[in-house]
């Protein structure tokens, strides 16, 4: 009988996978049993070890479109395949937050909300919707679903990718000319890429110089993608116009950190997207259905790519 480690708060999946693939166990962590008899895990933040702790492992399941905190595992057990989640609802959910962070921003709701508390009546308008550009960083699935969304709305919209992509109705850039390319274009710039070797730290003092004076940055992918200083400094001197910010290197935020009480940064707690048990369950044992029956995994991590 296959068996699945579950490492997760949401203890949903525990009905909600059986639901699919009936003679799966699955036991919750830090009930593991007994550790050979586990095929398969489905993990967010693993503890250091505890995969190299299951001898029988055979597929890590990723409770998350990135794997990078499966990756910083210092003990991860070599050759064991990681899977990426693919869920609509996240996607969905993400892509509802990227419209949120660009509409707040478009329609000056800082400086509405601030007017509030003076109980000043300010009627302020946004700059001409079809000629204000947003950027999006990372064409996935999730890229791609938030690109359309924004163009649905009027946006002019710019995508960008390591590698050429081609999307309907959004302006495609790749590689390192594509982005010098696309950032004096954007007045809004959303990431949601995988961090990489290739992207830790790609939102720097030089990308930000690109953008033009008064854009906004929203950061939904990792918190290692930003600069944090650099981010501050431009927002400090006003190029950056503010920031709408859900990941950081450092998750929950220490109270300490400059973003929480900085007038021009929205801070949430790492909430843009979750994966949701109900529409993301059918598509992990999908895999296990193909791994029990020879066939290849589909969305695997892979190494040379970094995500
Ligand atoms: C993810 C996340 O990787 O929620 O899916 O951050």
């Amino acid at each position: 009988m296959p068996t699945l480690l579950l490492k997760s708060q949401t203890t949903a999946w525990i009905e909600e996978l059986p639901r699919h693939l009936p003679d799966l166990k699955v036991r919750h962590y830090p009930d593991i049993g007994d550790p050979a008899g586990i095929d398969y895990a489905l993990v967010w933040l693993p503890p250091p070890g505890l995969l190299k702790s299951l001898p029988n492992l055979k597929v890590i399941f990723s409770l998350g479109a990135g794997v990078d905190h499966i990756l910083a595992d210092p003990e991860l057990p070599a050759g064991i395949p990681i899977v990426r989640i693919s869920d609509p609802h996240q996607c969905h959910l993400m892509s509802e937050y990227a419209l949120l962070a660009v509409l707040y921003f478009h329609r000056a709701m800082p400086a509405i909300l601030a007017d509030q508390l003076q109980a000043k009546w300010t009627r302020r308008w946004p700059l001409y919707t079809p000629e204000t550009a947003v950027g999006v960083l990372g064409l996935g699935e999730i890229g791609q679903d938030i690109a359309r969304k924004l163009c649905a709305i009027g946006f002019p919209v710019h995508g960008w990718s390591r590698s050429p992509k081609r999307v309907d109705g959004i302006t495609c850039h790749h590689g390192q000319a594509g982005l010098r390319a696309m950032l004096p274009l954007c007045r809004y710039i959303i990431c949601v890429l995988p961090l990489t070797e290739a992207t830790q730290g790609i939102i720097d003092a030089a990308f930000l110089q690109a953008l033009p004076p008064g854009a906004f940055v929203i950061n939904m992918g990792r918190g290692g993608h930003v600069v944090d200083k650099d981010l501050l400094a431009a927002l400090d001197i006003g190029h950056i116009a503010g920031a709408f910010l859900d990941v950081f290197d450092v998750e929950p935020l220490p109270p300490a950190h400059p973003y929480w009480q900085h007038p021009k940064v929205v801070v949430t707690p790492h909430c843009a997207g979750d994966v949701v048990p109900r529409t993301a369950a059918s598509a992990i044992v999908a895999n296990i259905r193909r791994h029990l029956g020879g066939d290849k995994l589909h969305n695997v991590y892979q190494p040379d790519r970094g995500y």
